[in-house]
C-alpha cells in the first residue's frame, strides 16, 4: 500500500489520496464544536495533500476498546467510504495501535489518527537539520508502540545495521531495537543542536528578542515579514513554518530588536511533537516579549486564542511578557480590539502602532539599544 500523503508533483505522478474523515463525538461536546473540529481536520488533511471526499460523526457515550466507534458503525462507514472511493480514513482523535489494526481490517484502507496526520505534515515541511531531527524523533516515538509484525523490512531500511541480536530474537524485537537505537542517536544529535542554539542566544543577549507565536495560519510569518521587511515563507496551509527564523527589525526611534518567527500551535498538538520541538519552542519561552498573533477573522478565533494562551502558559511565558495582536482585521473591519492591538499584516495597517507598543513594552528591558538599522 502506498502511504505517501504528499501532493503529487510533475516528477512523481502519484494520484491524490482520497480521505474520509471520522470523528467520535462524546456527549459533552456541543454539535457546533464537533463540526468546527472536523473543519480543522479537513484543513489539516488538505495541508498534507489528500483530498477530502467524505466525513462522518459518530455520537457515543465513550469509545470502544477494539474499534473506537463500535464495530457496527465502523462497518456502516466502511461502506460509505468505499462508495466515495476513499483510500485513507482519518480519525479526529488518537487511536490505540490495536484500534488502528482492527479498523484497517474493517475499512480495508489505511487508517490514520490525528497525531499521525500532524506528524506527517511536519515530516513534509521539515527543511533544516534541526527540524528534520525533531520530526524524525517524534515519528519514531509515535511508531515504537505501534510496531506490529507488519513492518517486516525495517532492518533492511535501516541500511543493514539491523543484524538480528541473538538466537531467537524475533523480527519484531529486532525492529524495536533498531528503532530504540535510532531514537537514542537522534536525542544525542538534538542535545548538540540545542547547545549550539543556546550559545547563539547568549551571543545576542544584548539585543531583546520578540517572538511571534500563535495558532497555525494566524499570520505570524506575514507579520514577521512586515516587521522585518523580509520574505519568510507564507502559505495558506497549516504549519507552513517549522523552523524558527530570526531577523533584526527596528521598532521605534531606530531601536532594534530581534524578531523570531516560530512554529504554529494547534489544539491537541501531539505530545511527542511538543517534546521534540523543545529547542525550537525555547525561542518563545526565552523571548523578552511574545506577540501572540490571533487570526481575528477565523470563526474559531476564541478557541484558537485560548489554545495559544494555554501553550504559552505551558512554556512558562508569564502574562506580563505577552502582547496579544489581533490580525487579519482587513477581513473583519468592524471587529473591536477590546484594548488589544489590531493589525492587518497583509495591508500593513496598524503595524506602525504595533512597533511603538513593542518599543514601549521593552522600554524597561536593560540595555535596550538604540542603533541605526539599514532599511530594506
Ligand atoms: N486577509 C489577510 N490575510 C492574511 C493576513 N495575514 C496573513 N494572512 C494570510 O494568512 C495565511 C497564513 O499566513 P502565514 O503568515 O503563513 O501564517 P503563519 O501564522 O505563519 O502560519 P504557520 O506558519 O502555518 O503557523 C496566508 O495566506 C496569508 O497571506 C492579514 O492580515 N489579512
Ligand atoms: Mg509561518
Amino acid at each position: 500500500m502506498d502511504t505517501s500523503l504528499a501532493h503529487s508533483t510533475q516528477t512523481s505522478p502519484l494520484p491524490v489520496r482520497r480521505a474520509f474523515l471520522v470523528s467520535l463525538a462524546l456527549p459533552e461536546l456541543p454539535e457546533a464544536a464537533v463540526e468546527d473540529h472536523l473543519d480543522e481536520l479537513a484543513a489539516l488533511t488538505e495541508s498534507a495533500g489528500p483530498e477530502v471526499v467524505g466525513r462522518a460523526v459518530q455520537r457515543r457515550q465513550r469509545p470502544t476498546a477494539t474499534t473506537f466507534i463500535g464495530r457496527g458503525k465502523a462497518t456502516e462507514l466502511a461502506a460509505e467510504a468505499a462508495a466515495d472511493d476513499a483510500d485513507l480514513i482519518i480519525f479526529d482523535q488518537d487511536l490505540s495501535p490495536s484500534q488502528v489494526n482492527n479498523l484497517e481490517g474493517i475499512f480495508k484502507a489505511q487508517v490514520l489518527d490525528r497525531s499521525g496526520l500532524i506528524l506527517e505534515i511536519f515530516h513534509q515541511r521539515a527543511r533544516s537539520r534541526e527540524a528534520q531531527t525533531q520530526v524524525e524523533l517524534a515519528q519514531l516515538e509515535y511508531l515504537l508502540p505501534r510496531l506490529t509484525g507488519r513492518w517486516e523490512h525495517l532492518s533492511r531500511q535501516a541500511g543493514g545495521i539491523g543484524v538480528r541480536g541473538g538466537e531467537g530474537e524475533t523480527q519484531l524485537e529486532s525492529d524495536r531495537r533498531i528503532l530504540r537505537d535510532r531514537i537514542r542517536r537522534l536525542k544525542k544529535d538534538l542535545k548538540k543542536i540545542e547547545r549550539t542554539r543556546r550559545v547563539q542566544r547568549r551571543g545576542r543577549q544584548s539585543i531583546p528578542t520578540v517572538a511571534l507565536a500563535g495558532y497555525t495560519n494566524a499570520g505570524k510569518s506575514t507579520l514577521f515579514n512586515s516587521l522585518t521587511r523580509s520574505d519568510a515563507y507564507v502559505e495558506n496551509r497549516l504549519f507552513a513554518t517549522l523552523d524558527s527564523r530570526l531577523r533584526r527589525g527596528a521598532v521605534d526611534h531606530n531601536k532594534i530588536v530581534v524578531f523570531a518567527d516560530t512554529v504554529g500551535f494547534i489544539r491537541k498538538l501531539p505530545h511527542h511533537l511538543v517534546a521534540s520541538f523543545r529547542s525550537t519552542l525555547e525561542e518563545v519561552a526565552d523571548a523578552d516579549l511574545v506577540l501572540h498573533v490571533v487570526d481575528r477573522s477565523h470563526p474559531q478565533w476564541r478557541e484558537q486564542q485560548r489554545v495559544g494562551e494555554q501553550v504559552l502558559k505551558d512554556l512558562g511565558v508569564e502574562p506580563g511578557r505577552i502582547l496579544t495582536v489581533f490580525n487579519k482585521l482587513d477581513r473583519v473591519p468592524t471587529a473591536q480590539g477590546n484594548g488589544h492591538l489590531v493589525v492587518s499584516a497583509l495591508t500593513g495597517e496598524g503595524v506602525d502602532r504595533l512597533r511603538s507598543s513593542v518599543a514601549e513594552r521593552l522600554g524597561s528591558v536593560p540595555g535596550f539599544p538604540s542603533e541605526t538599522v539599514a532599511a530594506g
